[in-house]
């Protein structure tokens, strides 16, 4: 009696019949698209919901299969990289990793050595180590190893690692910060509210996320938040993750930042806290961040080289970089023909678009005001694809309850839900960060008096994302159209 009391006084509480009694979905198919489908599976359909009764029965969804090893190889290998490790397989025994792990974090110098594609994992380790390099970890999905030394020998080292001729190039890597400060930074303050009754946030509300659930809410998507970790969470649920900060085995949340993104996401659709764009996809926590929001590339490209390794459909990257380097951008290429769909926020420099957001491969989000008009810290350029909610948003916080924050942090995290549903709604039809990055542009609406380097294509839809006019767009074409700033 006080939820319902509270919900009618709030106005806010999701009640799943009224939830799906106000979804208009008018649905167009070709017939090419119904021929080429198969059926529907039965956990995909919501009874009494339009759209799927509307629907000739073969016209939707077969189940998105994982990536294989094969797939992975072959789109790496196409690309002029060669995949060494097949999925799963380690790169170095756990305690000799851990043990190398401890001793090259603080005071030492950080290398990351790419090898010539044609150069085997096991030439690639005996090589370095032949150095006295101490190895960090293999990072096949880029044919290098990353390693460490100390400080005062590193320079003597790093001329020997370049007289090999199977070595391309030494890269330097720092702990470096990808989560810098908001220009006005809101304090996440705890909602005790949330035990009581659940708030769907404005951001969630304004991209029509609930009018897409009747069709999906993301269910079978797997789901990668490649942040500073995720903390546990009444309202969160995770299916899995990992780390790869140093001396941090768990994929906990120390910074307060990935917990909040991943509720943007994914906040369960229950009757506390918050809820998320796509409340039920498979989240996982990829932590490369630490407890200051430093990390190396080292961290962040094993973290995107572990979503390719696991299958993910979608990453998100609330993170950013001023310049990224050559062997994240290699990474972002090769795990987009691996077919990983990457989402990234902008920046909050109101100054050009940061990285990896401005990687052609990715989709970069500007944030947006409740008010209609981009924020005033997004990053602008002409890499920005597309504008979601990013200021005054509540979402999940470490410790329990919620709290607001605002950044492109938030922006991009509203988008990767939508993009969620998407695939969810189109799968294998929809496929790629190209005809993703369509998909979510098609659905979008401008925003008034707003330049187009400021907000791309504008705030997508998610009822025009899971319409399927959406999904049988012609995809065939999945070389990126995006603009890049010669930089
Ligand atoms: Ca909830």
């Amino acid at each position: 009696m006080i939820r319902v009391l509270a919900a009618l006084l709030s106005g806010c509480l999701v009640l799943p019949g009224l939830a799906q009694a106000r979804v208009p979905v008018s649905v167009r198919v070709s017939p090419a698209a119904v021929r080429a489908a198969a059926p529907m599976p039965p956990a995909l359909v919501r009874p009494g919901i339009p759209f799927a009764s509307s629907l000739p029965p073969a016209a939707v969804l077969t189940p998105l299969p994982p990536v294989s090893a094969a797939e992975v190889a072959s789109a790496v290998g196409a690309l002029g990289f060669v995949a060494q490790a097949a999925p799963g397989v380690p790169a170095a025994p756990a305690a000799e990793a851990k043990a190398e792990l401890d001793r090259s974090w603080e005071g030492s110098i950080r290398r990351i050595v790419v090898f010539d594609p044609e150069t085997s994992r096991e030439t690639r380790l005996d090589l370095v180590r032949q150095a006295g390099w101490t190895v960090i970890r293999d990072l096949w999905l880029v044919n290098a190893v990353a390693v460490s030394a100390p400080a005062r020998s590193a320079a003597e080292l790093g001329v020997d690692l370049m007289a090999s001729p199977e070595v391309a190039r030494v890269e330097e890597d720092a702990r470096v910060d990808w989560v810098p400060e908001k220009p006005q930074p809101e304090r996440a303050r705890r909602g005790l509210l949330g035990w009581w009754w659940q708030t769907v946030p404005w951001g969630v509300k304004r991209l029509h996320a609930p009018e897409a659930w009747p069709v999906t809410r993301g269910a079978g998507i797997k789901v990668a938040v490649v942040d500073t970790g995720v903390a546990r969470h009444r309202d969160l649920k995770l299916a899995g993750g990992a780390s790869f900060v140093a001396g941090e085995e768990w994929w906990q949340d120390g910074r307060d930042h990935g917990t909040h993104v991943a509720g943007i996401i994914a906040a369960q659709d229950n009757d506390q806290d918050v809820v998320g764009g796509a409340p039920d996809v498979e989240l996982y926590s990829v932590k490369v961040l630490d407890k200051d929001g430093k990390g190396t590339f080292e961290s962040v490209i094993a973290g995107l080289q572990w979503c390719v390794e696991r299958g993910m459909h979608l990453a998100n990257f609330s993170i950013t970089h001023p310049t990224g380097n050559d062997v994240l951008a290699a990474a972002v290429k090769a795990a987009a023909a691996a077919g990983l769909v990457m989402v990234a926020a902008a920046g909050n420099t109101a100054r050009a678009v940061q990285f990896p957001a401005a990687y052609p491969e990715v989709i970069a989000v500007a944030a947006a005001t409740s008010w209609n008009s981009a924020a005033d810290f997004s990053s602008f350029g002409p890499e920005i694809d597309i504008i979601a909610p990013g200021v005054g948003i509540p979402s999940t916080v470490a410790g329990g309850g919620t709290g607001k924050k605002q950044g492109t942090s938030m922006a991009s995290p509203h988008v990767t839900g939508l993009a969620a549903l998407a695939l969810a709604a189109a799968r294998g039809l929809l496929r790629g960060y190209a005809a993703v990055r369509r998909a979510l542009q098609a659905a979008a609406t401008k925003l008034p008096d707003t330049p187009d380097t400021w907000q791309g294509a504008g705030m997508p839809d998610a009822r025009k994302l899971v319409g399927f006019e959406i999904a049988v767009l012609d995809l065939s074409d999945n070389v990126s159209s995006k603009q890049t700033n010669p930089r």
